[in-house]
């Protein structure tokens, strides 16, 4: 029953047991889920669990680093599923994703990067702890038509708006959407720094994104299948 399946993927991350989460992926898969649903109904609520119990004093550093093993190891296999989604296919564009810098979380920022591929987006992918000049400089490189920001600590927040300012600084701030993300942030905070737009979830990344694209460029023809990689 996949509402058993959900809760055994939840509990491997609550667990922290990398194989097991693996398996449950894997048997997901094979039993035609969604990977999606398995990320959205299984893995996520797990993570969002150890954070709870992280907030209360009930997990430590090293728990919250077996949870991130797991969930890296469901990501491994639910990866590749994703990316051969794609039977509605957007307009591309260009983005390039990083989470702020002093900030190494970069889980939700990966699987926002697997579904904007999915859905025919080219990604480039900076990883964590990335400065302002480094998006500037990468974007301005690759002509980016957006730029993904994902911060997962309220002191690393504020590190959304420097990436802001180094677009600004370097003269491509026109040229290029900002969109923020990421447990802390909110609607009401992208709109304080002067971001384009908010995303609370991957899937609402890839809709925000489409957005942002069309407000750019107006709506262009959908690429074909298998456009979007990830650089
Ligand atoms: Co970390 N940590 N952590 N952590 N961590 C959080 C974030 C806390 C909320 C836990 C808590 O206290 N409740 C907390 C932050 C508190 C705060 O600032 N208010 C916290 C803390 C305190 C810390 C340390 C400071 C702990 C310490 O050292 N004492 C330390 C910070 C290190 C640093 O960054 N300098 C730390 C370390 C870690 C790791 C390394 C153990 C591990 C990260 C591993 C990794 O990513 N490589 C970790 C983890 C796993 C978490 C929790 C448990 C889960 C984060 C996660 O992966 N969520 C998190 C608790 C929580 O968030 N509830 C906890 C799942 C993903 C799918 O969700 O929100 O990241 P997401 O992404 C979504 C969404 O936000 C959006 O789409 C994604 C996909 O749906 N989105 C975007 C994200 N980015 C976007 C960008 C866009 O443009 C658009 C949308």
């Amino acid at each position: 029953m996949p509402d058993d399946i959900f809760s055994l993927m939840r509990d491997s991350i609550i667990a922290g047991a990398p194989d097991t989460a693996t398996y449950l992926a894997r048997k997901a898969i094979a039993a035609g889920t969604a990977p999606l649903d398995a990320i959205n109904n299984g893995y996520v609520p797990g993570m969002h669990d150890v954070g709870e119990q992280f907030a209360r004093g009930q997990m430590f550093l090293p728990d919250m680093m077996a949870s991130a093993e797991a969930m890296r190891a469901a990501m491994a296999v639910l990866d590749p599923e994703l990316k051969k989604l794609g039977a509605d296919r957007p307009t591309s564009g260009v983005v390039v994703l990083g989470t702020t810098k002093g900030d190494i979380h970069e889980i939700g920022k990966i699987l926002v990067g697997t579904l904007l591929t999915a859905h025919g987006f080219q990604v480039h992918d900076l990883g964590a702890d990335i400065s302002g000049e480094k998006f500037a400089a990468k974007a301005q490189e690759l002509s980016a038509d957006i730029v993904g920001v994902s911060a997962l600590l309220t002191t690393t927040m504020r590190n959304q708006k420097t990436v802001i300012e180094a677009l600004e600084r370097s003269g491509i701030r026109a040229q290029v959407k900002v969109m923020v993300g990421g447990a802390p942030v909110t609607r009401r905070w992208a709109e304080e720094i002067g971001a384009d737009g908010y995303a609370k979830d991957a899937m609402s990344a890839v809709a925000l994104a489409r957005e942002l694209m069309n407000q750019k460029t107006g709506p262009r023809t959908p690429e074909p299948i298998g456009s979007g990689k990830v650089v």
